[in-house]
């Protein structure tokens, strides 16, 4: 009694406060234990989840870089990728199709940061790359039990892969198109990126690329069909400068015309006015496109036996965080089983972000031959190709002669497609002396000369090394 009367007579607001607040904290708990017990009664993701799971030879094997969200365990972010990108949901469900178990993938491998996903070939429809990607790439990068998800590679199964006709040319474009024994393929694309009229364009810019020895004039990311320079406009002085050029320099001579556009039936009309203006080559903007418009310029371009050049504008916008979003390099796997011959990935030295260890493991799987590559941990999976031909890297952005040979050193000049912009266009010669600076870099490296001695007697790269030296451009 004493003991009730001292606590009775010691009570005061602050311990009635105190002994509410410890009310209210114990009733969240418990609420919080029983609605925690209620998702856990009423979600199946864990049936995603099976480290015993031994992969089958056909199986699509996808490597997610992921980090949990506060509170949730691994299982339970790992059993959300392996069911939102298969077949699960996230309740349990009252009925279940007898096929089911022939369609749930299985998160099989993993620890707190990354997990390899087993999905079953039959869930996707060969082929088809939006369909693929509708599935590994898509609501399980937006869900709350995940603060990140990147999807760093995947390794595409024979069946899958075979169903894709890959590149047309691909890296035989050196020898086939441009009857070279050997790369680098060389670009320029005008700049500045906008603003020239159509016949500016060819007869200004490109005519002057072409003479100081390029192979190539590519069409800036930006430059489709805008009123001051119309597509169809400019593929046809493109193609009078070009035979212009051919003549005089007795050189083959193409170009990269964007034929991006804003519906399929308009690709197929720019891509036939391309071909029926006699180039070889067209460009597309891969990412801003979408997969289902690559596919369509892939397949069409078999059928004009033309090859596809892809810039990949847009690609940053999810390939640069480390953490969240998808692997420039997974993307480079798409394009080449899709059927584009050669496609930016970077330069290491210029202006744009990609790591060199990336860039030099995406360079591997995209040259590599039917045999493919093996894995990288946590960076590239191993690949087979079959039959889908290499694809050429292309190596551009913020790129000038003296940059050349820390770009050949991880690159080499073999099986390369070089892209110059600025670093041609910004030589104090002019256009055609910037061209001329790029390929006298190009022959010193391969007659093992450094720069400044080759300058000696080349006075269009001794111009740019002046201006230029060997800055790098952010
Ligand atoms: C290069 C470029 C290319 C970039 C694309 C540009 O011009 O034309 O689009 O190379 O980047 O617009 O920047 P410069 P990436 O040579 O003048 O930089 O190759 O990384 O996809
Ligand atoms: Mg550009």
């Amino acid at each position: 009694m004493v003991v009730l009367v001292k606590v009775s007579v010691g009570v005061n607001r602050r311990h009635i406060n105190a002994g509410l607040n410890w009310l209210i904290y114990f009733t969240i708990i418990f609420f919080n234990w029983q609605f925690s017990i209620a998702i856990m009664a009423s979600d199946w993701y864990n049936e995603f989840i099976n480290r015993h799971y031994i992969k089958k030879k056909g199986d699509l094997i996808a490597l997610f870089r992921y980090r949990a969200a506060g509170g949730i365990s691994s299982e339970a972010a790992i059993g959300r990728i392996a069911s939102e990108s298969s077949s699960g949901t996230w309740t349990t469900l009252t009925k279940l199709p007898r096929l089911l178990p022939k369609v749930k993938a299985y998160a099989y491998k993993y620890d707190s940061r990354t997990v390899e996903v087993a999905y079953p070939p039959i869930i996707f429809e060969n082929g088809s790359v939006p369909a693929l990607m509708s599935a590994i790439g898509g609501n399980i990068f937006g869900m709350k039990a995940l603060d990140s998800l990147r999807l760093q590679d995947a390794e595409l199964p024979s069946e899958f892969v075979n169903s894709f006709k890959g590149p047309v040319y691909g890296k035989d474009a050196i020898k086939k198109i441009f009857k070279k024994k050997s790369g680098p393929i060389t670009s320029v694309v005008p700049k500045p990126k906008l603003g020239y009229t159509a016949r500016e364009h060819a007869e200004k810019v490109a005519y002057a690329i072409w003479k100081g020895g390029m192979d190539c004039v590519k069409d800036d990311e930006n430059l489709t069909d805008q009123k001051f320079n119309q597509f169809d406009e400019r593929v046809k002085w493109v193609a009078k400068f070009r035979d212009k050029a051919e003549k005089e320099t007795g050189n083959v001579k193409d170009a990269f015309l964007n034929v991006t556009s804003p519906d399929l039936r308009e690709l197929e009309r720019r891509i036939k006015l391309v071909h029926d203006n006699g180039f070889k080559y067209f460009m597309i903007d891969v990412v801003v496109s979408g997969f289902t418009a690559v596919q369509t310029a892939c397949n069409i371009a078999r059928d004009y036996k033309m090859a596809i050049h892809g810039h990949r504008a847009m690609h940053a916008m999810f390939t640069r965080n480390e953490s969240h979003g998808m692997s420039m390099l997974f993307l480079a796997k798409l394009m080449r089983l899709m059927g584009v011959d050669q496609l930016h990935i970077g330069t290491v030295v210029g202006k744009l972000t990609g790591s060199q260890r990336e860039i030099v493991a995406t360079k591997e799987m995209i040259l590599a031959g039917a045999d493919g590559v093996g894995e990288i941990s946590g960076l590239r999976m191993p690949q087979k190709w079959g039959k889908i031909k290499p694809m050429l890297p292309v190596a551009s952005g913020g790129l000038h002669p003296g940059l050349l040979p820390e770009v050949f050193g991880i690159y080499g000049t073999t099986d390369l497609v070089l892209q110059l912009g600025g670093g041609t266009q910004g030589h104090p010669m002019g256009i055609e002396a910037g061209a001329r600076a790029a390929m006298q870099a190009i022959d010193a490296y391969k007659e093992g000369i450094s720069l400044s001695e080759y300058a000696k007697k080349h006075r269009e790269l001794a111009a740019a090394l002046k201006k230029w030296n060997v800055m790098k451009p952010i």
